[in-house]
């Protein structure tokens, strides 16, 4: 369960704007998510583009799927959209003349692959071709700006989708921070990247959107029925001025008033 995201309020008091979806190569109704659990498809090895494998859907988020490649192992999962250019109904890699390929890190010898495919498709439910929709277009060109601010996949924990703020614009990339949170999250991307999102999209899409991180003033977790004194933010060094903000209407658990320990926060 989660609260919505009130963006209006945010922007309004982070004194901030959306990045207009003009930016982003996401349809601007999301597309439905027809998969359904256990549905097999092919899909580009992301540890190896030049495979097409089979995979296996073992999870659903909004018009997201969590895919598994069959005959790997259950630590190698990754997200898809469902109008994602790399995942296709059974069939497609054969049909432009490929071969469908095992995964690398196949768990059997190499030899057992052609009698594995056999017996992984024998039998099972194929997604069908209408619950791939078409992938969106491209921008016509980087139209970012610093400072916009935007939905983001956290690529360190890809089933999130997180506010965040354009940091950098360079060339035909830029530079992601998640707000209320330390540079350990951060990365770059390209301006048509599928992990980008504008303001709304997880809410009109139905996916759970990771609200700012707030630091606690503590006056709350320490407060004192003597103390006359006016209550001091903890602020550190180089923290966004986001992280100060409390938007109200968005709630969130107490967070610990230290940082966390952002080299295994994951
Ligand atoms: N397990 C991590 C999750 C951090 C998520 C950070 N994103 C939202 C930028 C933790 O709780 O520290």
């Amino acid at each position: 369960t989660y609260q919505t995201f009130d963006w209006e309020l945010y922007l309004k008091e982070t004194n901030s704007v959306a990045a207009p979806i003009d930016c982003f190569k996401q349809h601007e109704v999301p597309p439905t998510n027809e998969f359904k659990m256990g549905m097999k498809l092919e899909a580009l090895d992301p540890r190896n583009l030049t495979s097409t494998c089979i995979a296996t859907v073992v999870g659903v988020l909004g018009p997201r799927l969590r895919l598994r490649l069959d005959g790997s192992d259950n630590k190698n999962d990754f997200w898809r959209l469902v109008d994602s250019n790399e995942i296709h109904p059974i069939g497609h890699c054969e049909k432009s003349g490929g071969m469908l390929q095992p995964p690398l890190g196949f768990r059997m010898n190499a030899s057992s692959w052609p009698m594995f495919l056999l017996k992984t498709l024998n039998g099972a439910e194929m997604a069908p071709a209408k619950v791939f929709k078409r992938e969106p277009k491209d921008p016509r060109s980087n139209l970012f700006e610093v400072g916009y601010k935007l939905e983001a996949i956290d690529k360190k924990n890809p089933q999130l989708i997180c506010t965040a703020t354009v940091g950098a614009v360079k060339d035909d990339i830029i530079h992601i921070t998640f707000d209320g949170w330390r540079g350990a999250f951060d990365y770059w991307c390209r301006y048509d990247s599928r992990d980008i999102f504008p303001a709304g999209w997880c809410f009109k899409s139905g996916h759970p959107l990771q609200p700012p991180r707030q630091k606690s003033t503590g006056q709350n977790r320490f407060k004192s029925r003597t103390s006359n004194v006016l209550p001091v933010l903890t602020v550190s060094g180089g923290e966004p001025a986001v992280a100060l903000v409390s938007p109200a209407g968005s709630s969130v658990p107490p967070q610990p008033a230290t940082e966390p320990d952002t080299s295994t926060a994951n």
